[in-house]
């Protein structure tokens, strides 16, 4: 039960943190996190935790089946570079083996490394000189990150571990006050198996080698099991993190969230409602289709926008080859060029007006 105390400058935190395991390694993770953020507090520079990908849901502690949160990771890793170009030192909270900011862009399956490779005349491998000059920028860009340290990359995978160092990052972010953002682009789980309801071996599917769910002692009954040769899930709600966040272990920070709909008649609403219950700074809404290329920013000043690359400027490779009749004027845009400085803008506006507080 989270207990709700309106006054309390720290509320404290659910049962969840007491009874869903800390990850093996969330401590040398935090050790990294906080070193950075150190060096970067120090400069007066400002830190994004920038969080992509899906997070699972195992169903057995020995996982062989989990349920799974739909993202590529475009949307951080995208965001997180322009974060970077803006100034910002960025943590990169991301789903293992989902899209790395500068990587991204020779690592999906339809821009493999390799179909950028050729050999020499000594028979070498390198770059084809058409992709030379963009390659070359890319590069530039991943090194001078790395030169600086700005970019601090902190694998999850599931939602337990998610929540375990989204709550670990937020505490040691809190010497940068209103210097901190948070840009929670991650697909996070809302259902989860509590640990207490976790099976630990893999579930038989055969009827013949079912476990025999009597007599388990006053264990909790498991959140997954067979009946006959059916498999019934029932899963607990995650809890509202975000509200912990706005409310506990972020307070002075900006921040950020997305909303994912498939329902076009639901998503200002849903996204209103996301910031009035949470009350933070700024709801990003996005349809799954049409993602790419736009999505509504939804602010706590009642003001709602959309921002739209136009046609013309979109990539044939977002939207699957639809555009054969459009005439492309220029290169293609992504979209998260223009949210992210749309978002330091408001993040600008919101340290200004802590300073003038004080
Ligand atoms: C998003 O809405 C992201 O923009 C996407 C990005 C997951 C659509 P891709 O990685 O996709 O580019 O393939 N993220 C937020 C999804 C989410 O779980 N939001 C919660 C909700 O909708 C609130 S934090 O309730």
């Amino acid at each position: 039960m989270v207990q709700q105390n309106g006054n309390s400058e720290h509320p404290p935190d659910p049962d969840y943190f007491q009874t869903n395991p800390k990850p093996h390694n969330l401590d040398r993770q935090i050790t990294l996190a906080r070193s950075f953020i150190e060096q970067h507090a120090r400069a007066n520079r400002r830190v994004a935790l920038v969080t992509s990908g899906g997070t699972t849901v195992p169903l057995e502690n020995q996982t062989v089946r989990f349920i799974d949160n739909f993202s590529a990771g475009t949307r951080g890793a995208t965001s997180a570079e322009y974060f970077l170009e803006a100034g910002y030192a960025v943590i990169f909270l991301h789903r293992q083996f989902s899209l790395l900011p500068y990587s991204r862009h020779y690592s999906h399956s339809t821009n493999c490394f390799l179909d950028f490779m050729t050999y020499n005349d000594v028979g070498a491998v390198v770059v084809e000189s058409e992709y030379q000059q963009e390659m070359a920028q890319v590069l530039s860009r991943y090194r001078k990150a790395k030169e600086e340290n700005t970019l601090l990359l902190l694998p999850f995978t599931t939602v337990n571990e998610y929540l375990w160092l989204l709550r670990g990052l937020a505490m040691q972010m809190r010497p940068l006050s209103a210097n901190g953002l948070f840009y929670l682009a991650a697909a996070v789980s809302d259902f989860f198996v509590p640990a207490e309801r976790m099976v630990e071996h893999k579930i038989q599917s055969s009827e013949d080698f079912q476990e025999d769910l009597t007599n388990r002692n006053g264990a909790k009954a498991p959140a997954a099991h067979m009946e006959g040769k059916r498999l019934v899930i029932d899963l607990d709600p995650v809890p509202k993190f975000l509200k912990l966040l706005v409310d506990g272990w972020a307070p002075q920070s900006m921040i950020v969230s997305f909303k994912l709909e498939t329902d076009p008649s639901l998503l200002a609403k849903k996204a209103r409602y996301a910031l009035e219950k949470y009350s933070h700074h700024l709801v990003i809404g996005n349809m799954l289709n049409t993602r790419k290329w736009e999505v509504l920013f939804v602010s706590a000043d009642g003001g709602e926008r959309w921002i739209r690359v136009p046609a013309a400027r979109r990539s044939k490779s977002i939207t699957n080859g639809n555009l054969d009749d459009v005439h492309l004027q220029g290169p293609a845009i992504e979209i998260e060029s223009w949210i992210v400085p749309e978002v330091a803008k408001e993040h600008t506006m919101m340290i200004e007006k802590t300073k003038s507080k004080h």
